[in-house]
């Protein structure tokens, strides 16, 4: 039996820029190179698409893409597409067409020729409450089937996002299944947990540039599964668009010398051929020269001058940004959506204001500006009170 792992192909990542085909035609080649090596099912491991309430453009051309799987293809959604209780998340709202299968905190089993695989799979809740959520749920793994069990999470030491801590740690992995497979993080990684393998899929497109993006290609997975013995294998995407990132250290250097350092990496990377215009991002650390500032470098000049060979960008952590400090600077590194920032806010906000008030489920009201869903919701909570504590999934 052979299973193909896919996971982070955000659909709609980059629309209305160079990089808007990016994240299909990696998935166009993934479909074909799965067919190819003759997979008997995918599993799709979250952020199917990059928003939550994807455009129309988008979620049918996914459609139109996933009619023409000749396997059986199940997915669970991922931190760019859950909404709050009651509301219908993308990837869910798409299974309803037939075409593949949505799991969330329950499982699937699929027969191929005579063997089992159960894929057993949760979406993603917040960080917070990913270890409470796992142990309400409480799987179990289907006896005489190989066992799969699909998350969208950071698990320690697997941190997407510092800034929202994991409640989850690979020992909170429930015991017994074959296999674990974790989305969320972009690069492929694998480890193991109680004895069996633990897998990050990896992403199929590179939505931020940075160091962990330019060292790993971007990829889908193969698992070959044979008397309960797991080969796996990590399929690089030839039409994904190649990565650099580097930092340059200008300490003491004349601004003239620093444009002549970045042009020369500049020239060295883009000596090879690329299908694709190279996404290359340079970092610039250290102390400018008393009185001069990034403006004199020439380096904005610059990236007007490679504009047609390369989607370059100079980042800069040099005295002249200092004013950007805290959430902003935050945003800037972490790339925290603007959800995930006003969920962290709103959270820290009400933290000081000491009060209980489980904001989680208003959030997303919030967010797609429905106020009548949030006062629902919120009479709800008030009304829950007086009943057993659930926890949101
Ligand atoms: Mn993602």
């Amino acid at each position: 039996m052979r299973i193909a792992f896919i996971s982070d192909t955000h659909f709609g990542f980059g629309r209305g820029t160079e990089r808007e085909q990016d994240c299909w035609e990696t998935v166009e080649e993934a479909v074909r190179r799965i067919h190819e090596m003759e997979c008997d099912l995918i599993v799709h491991a979250g952020d199917m698409f990059d928003i939550k309430l994807p455009r129309p453009e988008d979620w049918s051309r996914a459609l139109q893409l996933f009619s023409k799987l000749k396997i059986p293809f199940v997915a669970i959604h991922g931190n760019h597409e859950r909404r709050g209780r009651g509301l219908t998340n993308p990837v869910d709202g798409l299974s309803k067409s037939g075409i593949f299968d949505y799991v969330n905190a329950s499982h699937k089993i699929y027969t191929i020729g005579d063997e089992r695989v159960a894929v057993h799979g949760i979406g993603w809740v917040p960080e917070a409450y990913a270890r409470d959520v796992l142990a309400q749920w409480n799987p179990k793994p289907v006896e005489g089937a190989f066992n799969v069990l699909v998350l969208h999470q950071s698990i320690a030491p697997f941190i997407y996002n510092p800034i929202d801590p994991p409640s989850l740690k690979l020992e909170d992995m429930p015991s017994g299944f074959d296999m674990y497979v974790d989305g969320h993080i972009h690069e492929h990684q694998t480890t193991s947990a109680h004895g069996k393998p633990f897998m990050i899929v990896g992403s199929t497109v590179t939505t931020q540039v940075n160091k962990a993006e330019a060292a790993n290609e971007k990829s889908f997975v193969v698992v070959d599964v044979e008397d309960g013995q797991t080969k796996i294998r990590k399929v690089p995407l030839n039409s994904a668009r190649r990565v650099f990132y580097t930092e340059i250290a200008i300490d003491n250097h004349r601004p003239a010398e620093i444009k002549k350092l970045v042009e020369s990496y500049l020239d060295d990377v883009l000596n090879k051929h690329f299908d694709k215009k190279p996404l290359i991002r340079i970092r610039i650390v250290g102390r400018l020269p008393q009185g001069q500032s990034f403006s004199d470098t020439g380096l904005n000049e610059l990236k007007d001058a490679y504009t047609g060979r390369c989607l370059l960008s100079i980042g800069s952590k040099l005295s002249e940004d200092t004013f950007e400090h805290g959430a902003l600077q935050e945003v800037r590194e972490q790339r925290l959506s603007v959800d995930e920032l006003g969920f962290r806010l709103l959270r820290e906000f009400l933290a000081q204001q000491k009060s209980k008030f489980r904001f989680e489920d208003i959030f997303e009201h919030l967010v797609d500006g429905d106020a009548e869903g949030a006062l629902v919701a919120m009479l709800s909570e008030k009304a829950a009170e007086h009943g057993p504590a659930g926890v949101p999934i």
